[in-house]
């Protein structure tokens, strides 16, 4: 007797107070109840590894070539301890093993590896969809479209991943530039950092915001083993970071109504989510020794820089940028880092005087003149670092890798590259587009195979765009700030051509000195808004200067576009096109 009212009570109690909770870590954006993410616990999830499917055979001591089989599938993620699981697109070799980011492929070089990548995703997207840019429809208007890209790979166009190759679920419905199941990698690429990705027209955006990510690895061991850099799985890790929103429900939040909703019903110009989220988990933490631990850490989100730097003054030591080694380390406090950029980096935390370090971000958003960062995204990570010191016998060399460099005066070409954004009377973005042209406009930008050339690009906008060529890796030789801007806008506005309109004239303001760990060889790069960023692409391997052992004019050829996903959707993407 006298138990059930106190249970009742009970009852009562604990739903007022998981109303207080509930209400603590939520709230309102019109229809959607979205998590308070500076509610969230950080630093309460362990960091998680991705799987890790080998690109190789190996036959009697020997590697060989293998093809696999990766899945796309969709399944529930738990990206934080004190949320609910989240429907998410995830890659994998089979709907169990799914995760975000999908497994880490490591290859080797100079052994192909053949990737069927499958589709097994539902007929409705998880996330709002706008058929008014240029983006993939399938005729029955079931399924989602998807098609992979992996960045950075140095291949043939069948099997880059042309946004027009796009495929639904058992290839039931396919896009017009589609032709194989199996992709090709050659691997005969320098050894470096790379990433695959969905790159379907118009869809990039919420495909990757859905989980379509994974890292992959080029190994040369004859040439990357003697360095001595920290190795092996537990010290050499990749981190792929972006960030998302989330309802109270779990499920990933993106405004389904566009910021010019009667031109695009959805379409906005930049997503942005305020939790942080490193391989798969919202700020995770990782314990750690006191030692050397290579980081290969990816921005994967869709419009988020990265300013990354730790709170306890650690260094971190910059030996690669995308794909490719530096000449030589470099020492830095911080690492900007544009959406799709890599860098691999060296961390010795038995130099840190505490016991925990958390990775940490100011970059402003949008990037550079957007809001200063918050309580939540300004937060990555947490190291807790061991108390014990250890022997540690990997090093960082003082020389990595010297890739052979090239004259200005070898360019077979020079090309001028203008970023325009269009708004309408009150200011708010319509579109983007690279040279004035939509996609569909026929290629402009056609080199020979094996040469190099010299692109100007030339930022209109009032934002940094970062600029990703497929096949070909570039230097930065310089940026230059324009004069009289205005002037030059309103004439390239008119009639599109920079050297009428006198690009030399208003090409002499100041100049940004290329940073030291962002001097060698990069697929992506930082587009300084009222610059002129002059960069040296070369169109044949870059370890070896010899042109490529594949067809590189076949069709559909390659792209090159603003890594922002929201900017490459509507349409900063132009064709790349190779010709004999
Ligand atoms: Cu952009």
């Amino acid at each position: 007797m006298g138990t059930k009212p106190k249970s009742i009570l009970l009852l009562v109690l604990s739903i007022c107070l998981m109303g207080i909770i509930n209400m603590a870590i939520a709230w309102e954006d019109g229809e959607d109840k979205l998590i308070n993410p500076s509610k969230l616990k950080p630093f309460v999830d362990d960091l998680v590894d991705m799987p890790t499917v080998r690109g190789y055979d190996v036959v009697s001591g020997l590697p060989i070539s293998k093809r696999l089989r990766i899945g796309m599938f969709a399944k529930k993620w738990k990206f934080h301890r004190d949320m609910p699981a989240t429907t998410v697109f995830a890659y994998g070799t089979s709907w169990q093993t799914a995760s975000l980011p999908g497994p880490t492929i490591e290859a080797l070089h100079g052994v192909q590896t053949d990737v069927t990548w499958e589709n097994h995703l539902p007929a409705e997207h998880i996330l709002p969809w706008d058929p008014t840019i240029p983006t993939a429809i399938p005729r029955t208007h079931e399924g989602v479209p998807t098609v992979v890209h992996l960045h950075g790979a140095i291949d043939e166009p069948q099997s880059d991943g042309n946004s027009l190759a796009w495929f639904t679920n058992g290839f039931n419905q396919t896009g017009p530039t589609w032709s194989r199941r199996t992709y090709r990698y050659h691997n005969h690429q320098h050894p470096g950092n790379l990433w695959y990705h969905d790159h379907a027209m118009g869809l990039t955006r919420v495909n990757i915001l859905a989980g379509l990510i994974g890292a992959y690895i080029v190994r040369h061991h004859e040439i990357e083993d003697p360095l001595g850099l920290p190795s092996g799985s537990e010290f050499d890790r990749p981190l792929i970071v972006f960030d998302r929103s989330f309802r109270t429900d779990g499920s990933i939040y993106m405004n389904s109504t566009g910021n010019n909703p009667n031109i695009h019903p959805q379409w906005q110009p930049e997503y942005f989510g305020d939790a942080i989220i490193v391989n798969g988990k919202a700020w995770p933490r990782m314990t750690v020794r006191r030692r050397k631990y290579r980081f290969r850490i990816i921005n994967a989100s869709n419009a988020r820089f990265f300013k990354f730097f730790f709170t306890n003054g650690l260094d971190f030591v910059h030996v690669g940028s995308d794909s490719a080694y530096d000449e030589r380390p470099v020492r830095l406090k911080n690492i900007l880092l544009a959406p799709s950029e890599i860098a691999d980096l060296v961390v010795d935390f038995s130099m840190s005087r505490t016991n925990h370090a958390i990775l940490a971000n100011d970059a402003p958003y949008p990037y550079p003149s957007g809001d200063p960062v918050n309580v939540a995204n300004s937060k990555v990570m947490k190291f807790v670092i061991k108390n014990e010191h250890e022997l540690d016998t990997s090093r960082v060399p003082e020389k990595l890798i010297k890739y052979p460099t090239e004259e200005l005066s070898a360019a077979s070409q020079t090309r001028y590259i203008a970023m325009f954004e269009y708004t309408t009377p009150s200011d708010e973005p319509t579109h983007l587009f690279l040279n004035a042209k939509p996609y569909d406009a026929p290629a402009t930008e056609t080199p020979k195979p094996g040469t190099t050339e010299i692109w100007n690009i030339i930022n209109l906008t009032e934002d940094n765009h970062p600029l990703h060529i497929h096949l070909g890796l570039f230097t930065v030789i310089d940026q230059t700030e324009m004069v009289d801007l205005d002037e030059f806008k309103t004439c390239m506005e008119k009639v599109n051509d920079a050297v009428k309109c006198e690009i030399e004239k208003h090409a002499r303001g100041k100049k940004l000195e290329v940073v030291k760990h962002e001097k060698g060889w990069k697929n992506v790069y930082k587009m300084q808004p009222g610059f002129v960023t002059k960069i040296l692409v070369r169109f044949r391997f870059i370890h070896s200067n010899e042109s490529y052992p594949f067809d590189a004019t076949a069709d559909p050829g390659y792209v090159y576009h603003c890594h922002i996903l929201d900017h490459e959707d509507n349409a900063m993407m132009r064709p790349l096109k190779l010709i004999n």
